[in-house]
């Protein structure tokens, strides 16, 4: 597939808030060659994400205050105007709500699961209006030797059968911000598909890659890079790469393509023998069916810190090139931050700099996913670091 590059503009900026893709000059004629720079990548961001903000979380047997809060996206966007980065663009700015989105979203999420989680909010507070100043969080699970093929009538029951823990609250909000999460991913990656854009953003709220196709948790709902990366097959992209970058292990993403070749998942994380989400991301999960072999784990222990994990980067980006992928979407958690509240690497600020050059040496076709990052002042700085290093 032609990979159209585009010459940098710093004319086509837009300052946030007054972005409007349609009265953007149109693309200057591509450059082979000329790389396009971080001060032009499109950030497709969602103005809806504050509307999913959790209260709290299970954590030892408490309910501890959430770590994925609305600032985290905030402190992005701050860093990107503060260092007059990306072209700021919101999901309505760039096409209407369509049919097409909805029907990609149910290729890759279950129509059920879907249907729950659309109507869940009001029937939590259909159940008792002072839930409306409570979040639902679930409690009660179909596990092994229990049935999950018959959906309960009972509410409670429902939250747990679409979901896997007891941290991801899901609130008024949260439906609305999920949606225009995904429709953020989706439109990056069309953005870059089509050959307009060389890299896009999508800078959204709450995160997306441990999300299945039937369940929430680890603070996610919609599958954002899953999406994204069905889209670059749908736009024509016969090998699209995804690289899970997040401490935690994308264990919604590696499940969804797990038995296809067409979609290969490469994976650093904490080892979950010792880290969430515990229960998938070994490095003996090599893909299955027709996906055997397009499967990568490599989990590292807790402490690990930037020297080792770069190598374990570098092997990442081996085994993608190697496969031949036409397109990549990078699930951008920076959770792996020395400083970070919930995890346990040791990544400095500075090295996500080098973390985004060497991406960029792939020199694919690239749509980054926002994912996590809780040690919420310094995440804008970290993320945007990575964006800085892919385009400097
Ligand atoms: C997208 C993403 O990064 N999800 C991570 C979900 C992790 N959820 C479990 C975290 C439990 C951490 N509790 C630590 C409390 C420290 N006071
Ligand atoms: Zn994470």
């Amino acid at each position: 597939m032609q990979r159209a590059v585009r010459a940098f503009d710093g004319g086509k900026r837009c300052e946030h808030g007054a972005a409007r893709l349609a009265q953007m000059p149109a693309a200057t004629t591509p450059r082979p060659g000329v790389a396009q720079n971080l001060r032009d990548m499109l950030i497709v961001h969602n103005p809806d994400h504050a509307g999913h903000a959790g209260r709290q979380e299970m954590f030892r047997g408490r309910l501890v205050p959430c770590h994925e809060v609305p600032q985290r996206l905030d402190h992005v966007l701050t860093e990107l105007r503060e260092r007059g980065l990306g072209r700021l663009a919101t999901p309505a700015d760039i096409a209407p709500a369509d049919a097409a989105f909805e029907a990609l979203l149910a290729r890759v999420h279950t129509p059920p699961y879907l249907r729950f989680l659309q109507g869940a909010w009001d029937e939590w507070v259909g159940l008792d209006p002072a839930h409306a100043a409570l979040d639902a969080l679930p409690s009660v699970w179909p596990v092994r030797g229990l049935r999950a093929d018959v959906e309960p009538i009972n509410f409670a029951a429902r939250l747990g059968l679409y979901s896997f823990d007891a941290g991801t609250p899901l609130t008024a909000g949260s439906w609305a911000a999920a949606h225009a999460g995904a429709r953020c991913a989706v439109l990056a990656a069309q953005a870059v598909a089509g050959g307009g854009e060389r890299s896009a953003f999508a800078l959204t709220r709450p995160p997306g890659h441990h999300a299945g196709a039937d369940c929430f948790g680890g603070y996610c709902f919609l599958n954002n890079a899953a999406l994204a990366a069905q889209a670059l097959r749908d736009a024509g992209h016969a090998r699209v790469a995804v690289l899970d970058v997040d401490y935690h292990h994308g264990n919604g993403t590696q499940s969804l393509f797990y038995e296809r070749a067409d979609v290969f998942f490469a994976s650093l994380h904490g080892d979950p023998r010792t880290e969430y989400p515990f229960f998938l991301g070994h490095a003996d999960e090599r893909g299955a069916g027709a996906g055997a072999g397009f499967n990568l784990n490599l989990p590292l222990p807790r402490g690990t810190g930037f020297a080792a994990w770069r190598a374990a980067l570098g092997q990442a980006l081996e085994a993608i090139a190697g496969f031949g992928a036409g397109a990549l979407v990078v699930s951008l958690g920076v959770d792996t931050f020395e400083g970070d509240p919930i995890s346990g690497f040791r990544l400095a600020s500075p090295d996500y700099l080098a973390v985004g050059r060497a991406l960029a040496e792939l020199a694919l076709p690239t749509v980054f996913v926002f994912e996590g990052g809780y040690a919420v002042a310094e995440v804008g700085v970290n993320t945007v670091n990575v964006l800085e290093g892919f385009g400097a």
